[in-house]
């Protein structure tokens, strides 16, 4: 990877990846909320049916923390009033975290809070989650939760483990995925690299980004040319898009957007132009809270917008 000069950011600043600089400010930022729109929407969709751990994984031998997201109450009812974890083998209890107004029972096997009140009581989807900490084996493979929701009409029972080739269960047992050292526990979603014309020889390439645990994007490679890590601000009237020499936070659980937030991969140097349809190896590399390296390699579509991503889907290779 090669840092791009000043001289060539400025020249980047025309190039159609981004907005013209001649372009009014209201025009810059309606077209960057129709890049915004169908990113919410997914990230809407996703997880608020389940009980469900955040996606993106989390790496073996480390500590972990479980922050299982409740959606919906059970079928029929108006809140959810208890929430019993089974913890498997392979995370070693460390810690639960209370939540104010419910009781909280806590061992080695499982976890379980309970409302202490019809007000205390869940309705809709729990924001904060409830969390559990443990340590993680050292082996990589998937760790499979059982998670009891009670309701105060029935309960729901998140036990299933989908089998290979099976539609998806009704009642899938929340997961997380325990990754190998060196594979990022970073979830990418809805990547896609703009297509470029003859001659043209930057681009861009965006998506989200959550890291459970936290991380931060300090390199992306790419044999089809230089990528840079850059921001876009408004600088009084003007945008100027910079460098994060730094690289890219991604605050523990927090999607940060590459190419609505204001942030993107710029693509430099490309040897040929990228054609719609295709897709590029792309490489994103991470450093973690606890400062291990880790990477993704991903085909990156070259398209004129995200394809809409099926829940779950995960860009890892393993
Ligand atoms: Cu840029």
């Amino acid at each position: 990877m090669t840092k791009i000069s000043l001289a060539a950011t400025r020249a980047f600043a025309r190039s159609s990846t981004h907005p013209a600089p001649e372009q009014p400010v209201a025009a810059r930022s309606a077209a960057m909320r129709r890049n915004i729109a169908p990113l919410l929407l997914a990230a809407c969709g996703a997880a608020s049916a389940h009980v469900v751990l955040p996606p993106g994984g989390a790496t073996a031998g480390g500590t972990y923390a479980a922050a299982f997201q409740v959606g919906h109450p059970c079928s029929g009812a108006q809140s959810t009033t208890a929430l019993k974890v089974d913890l498997p083998k392979g995370f070693t209890f460390v810690s639960a975290q209370p939540r104010a107004g419910w009781t909280l029972a806590a061992g080695p096997k499982s976890v379980t809070w309970t409302a202490a009140s019809a007000q205390a009581a869940l309705r809709g989807t729990s924001a904060e989650g409830f969390v559990v900490t443990g340590k993680l084996t050292s082996k990589p493979g998937t760790l499979w939760f059982h998670a009891l929701q009670t309701c105060d009409v029935g309960t729901a029972d998140w036990a299933a483990m989908p089998n290979a080739g099976d539609v998806q269960p009704q009642f899938p047992a929340p997961h997380l995925d325990v990754l190998a050292p060196g594979v990022a526990a970073v979830d990418v979603r809805d990547t896609w690299a703009r297509p470029t014309v003859t001659g043209q020889t930057s681009s861009g390439i965006f998506g989200r980004m959550t890291a459970p645990s936290g991380a931060r994007l300090v390199a992306v490679t790419t044999p089809v040319g230089d990528a840079a890590i850059h921001e876009m601000k408004m600088d009084g009237n003007v945008m100027r898009m910079r460098d994060l020499p730094e690289g890219l936070d991604l605050p523990p659980g927090q999607t940060v957007e590459l190419g609505a937030g204001g942030y993107h991969v710029m693509l430099t140097g490309l040897k040929q132009p990228l054609a719609l349809g295709t897709a590029i190896p792309v490489t994103l590399h991470f450093v973690d809270r606890d400062g291990r390296k880790g990477a993704l390699s991903l085909q990156v579509p070259v398209a004129q917008a995200a394809a809409s991503a099926p829940a779950g889907a995960h860009d890892h290779l393993h």
